[in-house]
């Protein structure tokens, strides 16, 4: 499969922006993770690029403190993995929390080449308030929605049923994503990261992408030739 050649390829961090301005070059498709502090989102990162330590991960909330831009691999099947803070409940004073999630949700709604928004789900948190309010504060998703349901190991196996069907039906009723869907994985013992690794290809690769991206890469042309 691609996809997981694509994966298996080295990483290369592209950035780790406190600001907009430290944000890399718009070339390929972006794929961010959001979700609340401590849910997983770097670990599973980490699993996507199979590499221990890419993200920094930790037990205390609050690790991630910017957004860290992870390029894999090649041509078609370049996309570049986005690391965010998490919001909730993160160690941190709450100027600095706040700063994390302005420059959040400036991604999130002015981002041209972010084509898939993964909303990484502690899977025995469920949605949870935090959550909602962040897709209400985003507003109008221009781009595909995947709730990863992740920690799918601290469940027992009856627990884990229904799950993703309960997750998938709210998510519904709450936001306008062009398209939503749900898939349970786990970091820890590595459950579901083939399958995660095709769907974010999959749902990463519109055609809509590919035209927006040649606009920004116009774009950049044009304003590069000016500066000469
Ligand atoms: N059991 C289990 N623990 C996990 C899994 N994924 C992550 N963890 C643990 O959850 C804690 C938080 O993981 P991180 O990946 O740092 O979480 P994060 O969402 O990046 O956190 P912030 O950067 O603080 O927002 C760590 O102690 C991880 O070891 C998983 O699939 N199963
Ligand atoms: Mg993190």
């Amino acid at each position: 499969m691609l996809s997981q050649k694509a994966f298996a390829q080295e990483f290369k961090l592209l950035a780790s922006a406190a600001e907009v301005k430290q944000f890399p070059k718009e070339t390929t498709r972006e794929i961010a993770f959001a979700g609340r502090s401590n849910c997983g989102k770097s670990s599973i990162i980490n699993a996507l690029l199979n590499n221990k330590s890419c993200s920094r991960t930790s037990s205390s909330p609050g690790r991630t403190q910017t957004i860290n831009f992870f390029a894999v691999g090649k041509g078609l099947e370049q996309r570049v993995l986005v690391d965010f803070p998490g919001y909730g409940y993160a160690k941190a004073p709450l100027a600095i929390i706040s700063e994390w999630q302005s420059l959040v949700l400036r991604y999130c709604k002015e981002r041209k080449a972010l084509t898939l928004l993964c909303l990484v789900i502690d899977a025995r948190r469920g949605l949870t308030l935090q959550d909602r309010g962040f897709i209400k504060k985003i507003g109008k998703l221009r781009y595909n929605l995947l709730a990863m349901i992740t920690k799918i190991d601290c469940l027992s196996r009856s627990h884990r049923d229904g799950v993703a069907k309960q997750i998938q039906s709210e998510l519904d009723k709450i936001t306008t994503a062009k398209a939503t869907s749900c898939l349970e994985v786990s970091a820890r013992k590595r459950w579901g990261i083939p399958e995660a690794r095709d769907a974010l290809m999959t749902l990463s690769a519109s055609e809509n992408a590919t035209a927006k991206l040649l606009t920004i890469e116009k774009n950049q042309a044009q304003k590069e030739l000016s500066h000469d």
